[in-house]
């Protein structure tokens, strides 16, 4: 069994200029080009046969008057192409769809130029960059293709694990630790209860629509799949269509389920090279929850049509993949086809870009050009343009790779079924939130602590990395905007993304001491402490921060005593006075509460079982009675608050100071 470490499907050779390393021949790219910013990637791993070129207003003009394949009717474009024999010059994006916008964001400015692939690819780019109309020359990185390690699981094994205490009645779904950790030693050694995202509760209130649509940006979405094809996205035009005819006439042929940007057709998952890795990050967003088979996606619905919808935009297949050009394209076909989350479980190699300037360079790239576009355009009422959610990487470095470090995209860190930072998750600079990504057993590479999800052809397996990790903040993504639909409420971008990465458990006070790791080696978590982002995303507190209500976080089987107060206002307020409120009997049935006593203001109580329930308290403001008839005093009000009690809640044990928000929650 092959038993690499390298999970996330990356880039290489990416910005690696340094002109003191450059062998400087002449058909070398020069260090004057460089400076002058022109280039975008180099031509170290670049596809042959094609550059990406962004040209000036007036070319682009000229280039779509001409109309004819490989003249655009500018002299030294056109003596170009005739020298190297160019075969097309295309636009990159399709201008028939959505055309003003994209034009107003000089997206038709770049254009695909291709030739015969033993022309010297060098010679043309630098050809390319002399010339005062073309602004931008991007070499098409070729993706890299680590293999996955993934662990196929046999169904007839959860027969006997299948389990009551789970809301729906998938039989894998009380083996998705990543859901609901109940802290047992067989998932992991060190299995820690409530190390996952929190799911169950948050099911309680949604669990998805399906008019909320995420792009899967990745290899291809196996949609035949017993577990999604109820969860696809449709393009009902083409289902309904002919074969070989672009239907809805939106620039591509016979997009069903989303397209192959890599070989230019249907989407596919069965070519040499494919690993599943589209289907199992497509099966934590939304594999089909209660329709009694397999595993449960995060936002997959209650089994009555309600999963949100998965698109596949398929970037990688076989050996081929869609370059730079493609993967643009892909994003670009997401935001002009419906979706609003763009989930992506790829990456550049950590390191290999600096920093956002340096990955702005090309403001340039063509890439980039499309995320801004996704993220500018909105496809649901509930939000406010498009989120771009992006796996850290896989390089064990204090630093995300790109597109995922970059400052206005999300990037998911991934812990394991201890609640620990994982062996191979990027940490520190340009991470944002962590999620489980699971992690195979120290030393004997046990699958159980991985994460489970749907593998093409009806299989299921265990798999790890940042690429598992990501989804599932994309499926809680996608709960957060099934829930603010079903209440009218219309969020901003900067909205959705203070939600994600506010709603989260403190991940910081366990990183203490060493973990071995399945590598053969130890962590020394401290390494960690402040660098997995903001900590450890929790569904149910995304959907409370949507409400606009707060969460008082209460441990199972201990009396402990809440100073409500500290949860008002910015907790300091002395001029707060709690009212004794009477705890309804739907929250005391809800949390078995036992032994309540409002004591000066503060709330004893004891939870006897895990559960919420959302609880109205009064108190006075400012005053410490309330105003009317012969009094002049304070005013009575009420905040509603969300009461979770939760196994495996940390706090210090015995004490009557306040339960502060955090712990495992
Ligand atoms: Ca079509
Ligand atoms: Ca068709
Ligand atoms: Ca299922």
């Amino acid at each position: 069994m092959n038993k690499t470490k390298l999970l996330l499907l990356a880039l290489a050779g990416l910005f690696a200029v340094s002109c003191a390393h450059d062998n400087l021949e002449e058909k070398s790219i020069d260090c004057e080009a460089i400076a002058s910013k022109k280039f975008v990637n180099t031509p170290e791993s670049a596809v042959q046969g094609e550059l990406i070129i962004y040209v000036d207003e007036a070319t682009s003009q000229q280039i779509e008057a001409a109309q004819v394949a490989t003249r655009s009717g500018v002299l030294p474009l056109d003596n170009l192409a005739v020298e190297v024999g160019a075969t097309s010059l295309k636009p990159v994006f399709n201008l028939a769809v959505n055309g003003d916008v994209k034009r107003a964001r000089g997206m038709h400015r770049w254009y695909t130029l291709s030739f015969p692939v033993d022309t010297d690819l060098e010679i043309v780019a630098q050809k390319l960059s002399k010339m005062d109309v073309v602004e931008r020359v991007q070499f098409t990185t070729k993706l890299e293709r680590p293999e996955v390690k993934t662990v196929e699981a046999n169904p007839t094994d959860f027969a006997a694990t299948r389990s009551d205490d789970v809301p729906f009645d998938d039989s894998m779904l009380s083996r998705q630790w990543h859901y609901r950790n109940l802290g047992l030693k067989e998932t992991y050694p060190t299995a820690k209860a409530g190390a996952d995202i929190n799911l169950f509760p948050a099911w309680e209130i949604t669990a998805g629509r399906n008019d909320i649509i995420v792009a899967v940006v990745d290899e291809g979405v196996c949609y035949t799949h017993q577990d999604l094809k109820d969860n696809m996205w449709v393009n009902e035009a083409e289902a309904n269509g002919t074969e070989g005819v672009d239907d809805d006439q939106n620039g591509y042929v016979d997009d069903v389920h989303g397209f192959n940007f890599a070989h230019n057709g249907r989407v596919s998952w069965t070519r040499t090279g494919d690993q599943g890795h589209g289907t199992h990050v497509a099966g934590t967003v939304a594999a089909v929850n209660n329709n009694g088979i397999g595993v449960s996606g995060v936002a997959g619905g209650t089994g009555n049509g309600d999963g949100v919808r998965i698109m596949s935009c398929q970037i990688l297949s076989g050996d081929k993949d869609a370059g730079a050009g493609g993967t643009a394209k892909a994003v670009e076909y997401a935001a002009d086809n419906g979706a609003c989350i763009l989930q992506n479980s790829w990456g550049f190699q950590a390191g290999q870009i600096a920093n956002d300037s340096q990955f702005e360079n090309g403001a340039t790239s063509v890439e980039l050009d499309a995320f801004h576009y996704f993220m500018e355009t909105q496809n649901s009422l509930a939000l406010e343009g498009g989120i771009v959610i992006f796996a850290a990487g896989n390089d064990g470095k204090a630093v995300a790779g790109y597109p995922a470090a970059y400052n206005e995209i999300i990037a998911v860190t991934a812990i394991g079924a201890d609640g620990l930072p994982t062996y191979y998750t990027c940490y520190d600079r340009g991470c944002n939130v962590a999620a489980p990504g699971g992690e195979y057993a120290p030393t004997t590479w046990a699958e159980l602590g991985c994460v489970l999800s749907t593998l093409p052809n009806d299989k299921y397996g265990y798999s790890q990395g940042t690429s598992m990790a990501c989804p599932h903040v994309s499926g809680i993504a996608a709960l957060a905007l099934s829930y603010a639909l079903d209440n009218n409420i219309v969020l901003t971008l900067p909205e959705l993304k203070d939600i994600i990465v506010s709603s989260v458990n403190d991940i910081n006070q366990y990183l203490t001491g060493f973990k071995t790791n399945v590598a053969g080696g130890t962590l020394n978590l401290a390494t960690y402490n402040n660098k997995m982002g903001t900590g450890i995303i929790d569904a149910y507190r995304v959907l409370m921060a949507v409400r606009g209500t707060k969460c008082i976080p209460l441990p199972v089987g201990e009396q402990v005593i809440v100073n409500v107060s500290s949860y008002i206002g910015d907790g300091q307020n002395t001029k707060i006075k709690m009212l004794e409120t009477e705890i309804p009997q739907e929250a005391i049935d809800a949390l078995g509460i036992q032994d309540i006593k409002w004591m000066g203001g503060k709330l004893m109580l004891t939870c006897t079982k895990p559960g919420t329930a959302l609880v109205t308290l009064k108190y006075i403001a400012g005053g410490n009675n309330v105003g009317g008839g012969q009094i002049t005093g304070g005013m009575e009000t009420q905040q509603e608050f969300a009461f979770v009690a939760r196994y495996g809640v940390d706090y210090n044990e015995g004490t009557l100071e306040p339960i502060t928000p955090g712990g495992w929650l």
